[in-house]
C-alpha cells in the first residue's frame, strides 16, 4: 500500500511538508487551473511534478482529467474532445505520471447538501441529507416532474422541512449543492443548472454506459501503449440526481466498464466512501472480485441512514466493511509482491483548531491525517498476523 495524500497545489491550506509528517510518501494532484477539455501542457506538469519532488515526495496519482459533459452527452462524437483527452494523458505519461483517475458523472460531481453537520464531541463532517436535497429539487429547483423521482415519505417530509426553511436556510443550502466541490469541474448558477438538466434529460442509464463504453474503446488502447492505468472513480453520491443518470455506482457497473475494454490499462478507483454509501454495495466482495483492476484506492468511511441519507464517518466506524476491504487490497498485494497499490484517505472530519482555519471541504488536515494513521495501523496489523513470530502458534500471546 502506498500511503498517498490529495493536494490541491501551492495554494493548499496543507503543506508537502505536513503531508510528509502525516506518513504518506506520495501526492496526488492535477492542475486544477485548466477547464475541462483544455490540454495541460507538458511544461505545467513538469513544474507540478517539480515541486512535488523538491518537497522529497513523488506524484503518483493525477486525480483528475476531468471529462467535459460532451463525452458524457455524445460519446464517440465528441472527438475533439476525447482527443485533448488523450493529449493530456500523453503529456503526464511523458512526465511519469501514469495512474490517471477521473469520474463520468453527467454535470454534477461529488455532491453533499451540508458542509458543517456537527458530530457530537467528534468535529464536523460532509453530510448528504436526502430530504434537503429533496426539498432543492422540488421546492427551490423546481425541477419538472421532479416529485415523480422521490418516494412519498420523502416528499412529505420534504414539503414540511421546506415550510420551515428560512431564505437563509435555502441559500446555504443551494449553495452547498451546486456551488461545486474540491476537485469538481465547477459550480453552477441555478438557471445553468436547469439548462444542463435538460440537456442531459434524455440520456438513460444505458446511453452514459454506451459513451462511457465509446471513451473507454478511443482511450485505453493509448493508454496501455503509453503504460498508463486508468482509474475511474466511482459516482459520488453512487445513485442518480436531479433525474440524471449516473453509470459508476453498483458492481454490475464496475464489470460492464471494465468488460468493455478488457485490459490492464482500464482499471478502477476504489472509493469505498462513494460505493459504500450504498447498502446494496459489498465492498469486501466487490474488493475482492476487482481487485486486479484496482489501480488506486480512496479509503474514507460514510455512516448510511435509513432514508438515503448519509455523513462522513471515522475510516474504522462507518457502515461499509473497511477492514473487509482492506484485507482484500492486503491479500491482492500480498498475491503479487511487484504490486503496492496507492491509496489515499480521502475526505477527513474537521477537527479542533482547523475549525477556526481555511480547510477546503472533506480535506482538512487533521481529519485525514487520522483516518491515515488508522489505516496504517489496521494495514500492518494484518503484516503482523500473517508474519509475525508472535503469532505463531507455538509463541501465540492470546493462547
Ligand atoms: C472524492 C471526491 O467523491 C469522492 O469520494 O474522492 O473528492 C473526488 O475527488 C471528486 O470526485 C472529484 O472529482
Ligand atoms: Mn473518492
Amino acid at each position: 500500500m502506498k500511503q498517498t495524500w490529495r493536494w490541491f497545489g501551492p495554494d493548499d491550506p496543507v503543506t508537502l511538508n505536513n503531508i510528509r509528517q502525516a506518513g504518506a510518501t506520495g501526492v496526488v494532484t492535477a492542475l486544477h487551473e485548466y477547464a475541462p477539455g483544455a490540454i495541460w501542457s507538458r511544461a505545467d506538469i513538469d513544474t507540478r511534478k517539480a515541486l512535488i519532488e523538491a518537497g522529497g515526495l513523488t506524484w503518483d496519482v493525477c486525480e483528475s482529467i476531468l471529462m467535459p459533459d460532451a463525452i458524457k452527452l455524445n460519446g464517440r462524437a465528441a472527438q475533439a474532445e476525447i482527443a485533448a483527452w488523450i493529449d493530456t494523458m500523453r503529456h503526464l505519461a511523458g512526465a511519469g505520471v501514469k495512474t490517471i483517475c477521473y469520474n463520468f458523472m453527467p454535470l454534477l460531481d461529488w455532491t453533499r447538501t451540508d458542509l458543517a453537520f456537527d458530530l457530537p464531541g467528534q468535529g464536523q463532517a460532509l453530510r448528504f441529507d436526502m430530504v434537503d436535497f429533496v426539498v432543492y429539487d422540488v421546492h427551490i429547483l423546481a425541477r419538472e416532474n421532479a416529485a415523480a423521482d422521490h418516494a412519498s415519505d420523502l416528499l412529505t417530509a420534504a414539503q414540511t422541512r421546506w415550510r420551515q426553511m428560512s431564505p437563509d436556510a435555502q441559500a446555504a443550502l443551494e449553495r452547498n449543492i451546486i456551488a461545486g466541490l474540491p476537485g469538481s469541474a465547477k459550480g453552477f448558477a441555478r438557471a445553468d443548472l436547469a439548462a444542463g438538466i435538460d440537456d442531459f434529460s434524455s440520456l438513460s442509464h444505458s446511453d452514459l454506459q454506451a459513451n462511457l463504453a465509446s471513451f473507454l474503446e478511443a482511450v485505453v488502447p493509448e493508454a496501455e501503449a503509453l503504460g498508463v492505468r486508468l482509474a475511474i472513480h466511482p459516482d459520488d453520491p453512487p445513485f442518480p440526481l436531479f433525474g440524471l443518470p449516473r453509470c459508476v455506482s453498483t458492481a454490475d457497473d464496475l464489470a460492464f466498464l471494465l468488460a468493455a475494454q478488457p485490459s490492464p490499462a482500464n482499471g478502477l478507483t476504489f472509493c469505498t466512501g462513494s460505493l459504500g454509501a450504498r447498502a446494496d454495495n459489498d465492498l469486501p466482495a466487490m474488493a475482492h472480485r476487482f481487485a486486479g483492476q484496482i489501480h488506486f484506492a480512496h479509503l474514507r468511511n460514510v455512516q448510511r441512514e435509513a432514508d438515503g441519507s448519509f455523513f462522513e464517518a471515522a475510516v474504522l466506524d462507518g457502515s461499509a466493511e473497511m477492514l473487509g476491504v482492506l484485507a482484500a487490497l492486503w491479500q491482492a498485494e500480498r498475491a503479487d509482491p511487484a504490486r503496492n497499490i496507492p491509496m489515499r484517505p480521502d475526505h477527513g472530519h474537521l477537527l479542533a483548531f482547523e475549525r477556526d482555519q481555511k480547510t477546503n471541504p472533506g480535506y482538512s488536515y487533521l481529519g485525514r491525517l487520522k483516518g491515515l494513521a488508522e489505516l496504517r495501523g489496521a494495514w500492518a496489523a494484518f503484516s503482523a498476523v500473517a508474519d509475525h513470530p508472535l503469532t505463531a502458534p507455538d509463541r501465540n500471546p492470546l493462547q
